[in-house]
């Protein structure tokens, strides 16, 4: 049986700089969804208002909407929309270990990815110091990441690209932002090719929103 198509567009929302939405932008058009982005402006504190804080009472984005459906969490959004709209394709693997290590790269989605490299990526967007301590964080990671590439096109080795390549290439991909040029890590530079080489790609904004003037 076809897996379903969307009878409406999905809604992102998003911050365009946020790499925690963008993997889910890149999944969303990579999968040929039809969808909308729908900008929360977090500089001017719009993830607290309490239209968002009721899609997500955390307070953060990405959400996506998909008819009655909300769902935050970046990689429990990625998991949702392959096992919905691409299940049993190469995008998640179903076996007991492949599944196991697909976690693994969701746990540094979340985990070392986050300081070691979003954080002192947007410390530098904004203009501000990075930290010393968050970019040895980021080469743990970065150091990490080329060993496991090794004589590997895509993370989980395989044919194919898969939901841990979608989780880390956002930030990875703009390292030098924060610090950590990849030209130290030709293996994942080579895969930062490979991924905005595939059909859908579309890059992760450098450059913060326009923040509205405050009023006197
Ligand atoms: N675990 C969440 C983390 C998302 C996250 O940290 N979002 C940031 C933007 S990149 C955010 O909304 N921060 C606002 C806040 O936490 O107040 C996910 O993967 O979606």
């Amino acid at each position: 049986m076809a897996p379903p198509t969307p009878t409406t567009p999905l809604q992102l929302y998003r911050m365009p700089i946020s790499g925690h939405c963008h993997r889910v932008e890149l999944m969303l058009s990579m999968l040929g969804l039809p969808h909308e982005l729908l900008d929360v402006n977090l500089l001017q504190g719009e993830h607290r208002r309490a239209e968002h804080l009721a899609l997500n009472p955390l307070g953060q984005v990405p959400v996506l909407v998909d008819g009655t459906l909300v769902l935050s969490d970046s990689n429990g959004i990625l998991v949702y929309l392959v096992q919905r709209y691409a299940p049993g394709s190469a995008w998640m693997p179903q076996d007991p270990v492949g599944l196991a290590q697909l976690q693994r790269w969701f746990s540094l989605a979340a985990g070392l990815l986050a300081p070691g490299i979003a954080a002192p990526r947007f410390a530098a967007l904004n203009g501000r110091p990075v930290s010393e301590a968050a970019q040895a964080t980021g080469k743990r990671l970065l150091d990490f990441m080329e060993g496991e590439l090794e004589g590997r096109a895509w993370l989980l080795g395989g044919a194919a690209p898969s939901l841990a390549d979608i989780a880390m290439v956002s930030y990875t991909s703009q390292a030098h932002i924060a610090g950590l040029p990849l030209a130290a890590y030709p293996r994942i530079a080579a895969w930062v090719a490979r991924m905005q080489a595939l059909p859908g790609y579309v890059p992760l904004a450098d450059q913060l929103p326009a923040v509205a003037p405050v009023a006197p």
